[in-house]
Formats: C-alpha cells, structure tokens, sequence
C-alpha cells in the first residue's frame, strides 16, 4: 500500500459561499465521488467537510466543504465562525456565486484579500443563467479576481476552474534542510527509537527529512544515539551536518565533531512549519516571567494526554519548577485557540506536525498583531535546557 501524503503537506482548498451555491455539488464533481450531502434545502451543510485527493496539476489536495455563509440563526453565526476558521488552514479559496448579488461574496473575498488566500471566483448553476456573458462581466468587474462559469451538476467548465486554481498555487517550494546542507553531503539522522515511538515505523518528520535528502542527493546516515560513536568511528572525515531527536541533544552533543553542524528536528521543523525567527526571539519572553505571569499552552490536535505529555505534564512542570508553582497556564487544544491572546504573556504552541504551514503561520499572525510572545515546543525546549545557543537556528 502507498502512504498517502499526511493532510499537513496537502494543500488546501476551501469551497465558500451562501447556503444553496452548490459548494457541497461541487465537491463531489471534484472528488467524482459522493462524499458531501445535497440538497435543494438552503443549509444542508452545518459541519465542514474534508476530502482528500488528488487535484490534477497541484497534487495532493484536501478540498474543504463548508456551511453556507448566509445563515443569520444563532447556529448560523456559529456555523459561520466555524467557516471563517476554516480560512485559518485555507491555501487557496473557491468562492461560489450563483447571481450578481455578491454583497455576502465580497466581503468573504475582501476577508481572503487581507489574508492573502488567493480566490477564483467560480459562477455556478450557469447552466441556469440566460445571459451568460452579462453576469461574468458584471461579477468580474465587481471582484476583480480570476473568475470561471461553472456548472457543479453538468461538469461544464470544470476544467477551466481546475486550471484557474492550478494557476494560483503557491510558487515557493519549501525545504526542511534549506540552507542546512548541499548535494553529496552526509547527514547523521539521530534517532532514538523509545518505548514512545510508534511501533514498525518512523515518525512523520523522519520520514520526511530522510525523503529530502534522498531527493537533494544528501547521503542521509540513520542511528540511534547509543550507536551514534560506531556511525562517526564508520566515517572517513566529520560529517557536514548532525540532526538529532532533541531529547537525545546532551549525547549528541557531547560526540560531535568540531567540524560537523548541530540542529534539530525540532528546530528544522519550526522553521518549515512557523517562523523561526519570530519564535527564537519569543523565547526572550522568559526572562520576563514571573509567578504571577499568563502562560498560554496550545496544541494542534486534540489528542489521548500520554503519561509523560510534553504540552500537559513535561512543559509546564518546567516552566512552574522555574517561575513558580503559582504560574498561571493554560492549556487548549484544537479549535480552542483563542481569538484574544492578549491576556498571555508568552503562548507556546506545539510543534503542529497535523496542521499545514498556513494554519501555523495564521495562529503566529495573531500573536505577533497583538503584539503577544510566540514560541513553539522545540524552541522553548531548546532554550530551556540550555540547547538553543549550541544548534543552529537558520
Ligand atoms: N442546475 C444546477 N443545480 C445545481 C448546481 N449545483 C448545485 N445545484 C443544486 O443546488 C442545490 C444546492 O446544492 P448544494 O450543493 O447542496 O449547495 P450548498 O452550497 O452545499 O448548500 P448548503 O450546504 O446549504 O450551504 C441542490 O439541489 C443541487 O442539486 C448546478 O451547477 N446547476
Ligand atoms: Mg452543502
């Protein structure tokens, strides 16, 4: 069986538009399959739904179905929240629009403009429209934006919005080990393969950093760190470049060769996910907390706590042991991220290996707009057991 290709390295499609546009249609004219329910009745979808597939010319995709836009119920304006949140995650927007009264679709258009989500403007049910060529000047005029006439229930120009998505997706392709190493260098991948590691395989980051560097034609060398001596012993001349687990840095750091580089996947992987930058100067936050300091705690998912938890029980055992049992921490996962972070003195966020770049690097805007300290696990890990000025960052 092939891996698929995890949701977090998808690149994700959000349908939006008022109840009855046909979003949920069009998903499943997409997918070729029926995966979202339809029907004549306006607010048929109350939940997102996601469906991950293939997107010819993009690759892999997650295509996300969301409730309508125009609902003014109280559940309505929730249903709505949920959407707006969908746009935290959303890399590329396909608004729907079924007549010229776009107010509702402009002001969705202008929320993805600040955002900076590129957005087709798809005019569906054109199989229902008599003058055609009137209603896409009139709603290109009007939106200014990339727009297709579409029918989700004939398949008529759905080519036409394939392409015009394919024509806005991200240009920059993102390495882990960007600047870190070169072709024909040897990597030592360190390892350690515990009672917590998932059995019979790696861990996604492993795996893709063994992957970009098979693909950049690095000479990618895997061992845990009790064989971390016998790997460098194997090996002519120091090694270009060391990344270790972070719990095995103090070892690591002890074996390595003056000459070889020292990072993390932790740190590689902040940098990939977030904003390296902005997160190694959150850490600097720290020497301003005291007892009666706000910690905001954040994780991606909402996951099973394990007994040694890094974001429920490692973290903030740390952080009370340093500033105080009286430190004040809060702890949300999922969608609980809140709005108003300004109560925080400092918000460290987990490493988000189920989330995409965008959806990381939407909850980092929050913060640095309030003007709130971020961080993330591995930096703040990093920082406090003294690791963060022995690897490098950048
Ligand atoms: N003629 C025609 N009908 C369509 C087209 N797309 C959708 N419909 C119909 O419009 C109705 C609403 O479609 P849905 O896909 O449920 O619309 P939606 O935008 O998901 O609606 P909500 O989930 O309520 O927000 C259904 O009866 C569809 O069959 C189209 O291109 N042409
Ligand atoms: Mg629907």
């Amino acid at each position: 069986m092939t891996p698929q290709t995890p949701a977090s390295e998808r690149i994700h499609i959000a349908l939006l538009g008022r109840t009855n546009a046909g979003k949920s249609t069009l998903l499943n004219c997409l997918a070729g399959q029926d995966v979202a329910i339809v029907s004549e009745r306006a607010g048929t979808t109350t939940d997102p739904v996601q469906k991950s597939m293939e997107f010819p010319g993009l690759g892999a995709a997650v295509i996300i179905d969301t409730p309508g836009l125009d609902d003014n119920t109280a559940l309505g304006k929730e249903r709505m929240a949920r959407t707006a949140k969908m746009l935290d995650k959303t890399d590329i927007a396909i608004v729907l629009i079924t007549n010229d009264n776009i107010a509702t679709e402009l002001g969705i258009i202008q929320e993805c403009r600040i955002r900076e989500i590129p957005v087709v403007v798809a005019i569906n049910q054109i199989d229902r429209v008599e003058n055609r060529e009137a209603l896409i000047a009139k709603v290109k005029a009007a939106t200014k934006v990339d727009v297709v006439a579409i029918s989700a229930t004939t398949g008529e120009g759905i080519e036409s919005l394939r392409e015009a998505v394919v024509r806005c997706r991200p240009t920059e392709e993102r390495l882990i080990t960007e600047g870190f190493c070169k072709a024909g260098d040897r990597v030592l991948l360190v390892m350690p393969q515990d009672k917590s590691a998932p059995k019979g395989r790696l861990i996604q980051p492993q795996v893709q950093t063994i992957r970009e560097l098979l693909d950049r034609g690095c000479v990618p060398i895997c061992c845990t760190p009790d064989r971390m001596a016998e790997a460098l012993a194997s090996l002519q001349t120091p090694l270009e470049l060391i990344i270790t687990d972070s719990q095995a840095f103090n070892e690591v750091y002890q074996l390595k060769p003056e000459a070889s580089t020292l990072t993390s996947f932790s740190i590689l992987f902040a940098r990939y996910k977030g904003d390296i930058a902005l997160f190694t100067e959150g850490v600097k936050a720290l020497k301003n907390i005291t007892e009666s300091s706000r910690i905001l705690i954040a994780e991606a998912c909402t996951h099973t706590p394990q007994n040694e938890d890094i974001g429920r029980v490692k973290l903030p055992r740390i952080l009370r042991k340093r500033f105080g049992e009286g430190l004040h921490i809060d702890i949300v996962g999922g969608a609980d991220y809140p709005d108003d972070l300004t109560p925080y003195d400092l918000v460290i966020h987990c490493g988000a290996c189920m989330f995409n770049r965008k959806h990381v690097l939407s909850r980092v805007e929050r913060a640095r707009q309030q003007g709130v300290a971020i961080t993330n696990y591995g930096v703040i890990l990093a920082a406090l057991t003294g690791i963060l000025d022995r690897v490098r960052t950048q």
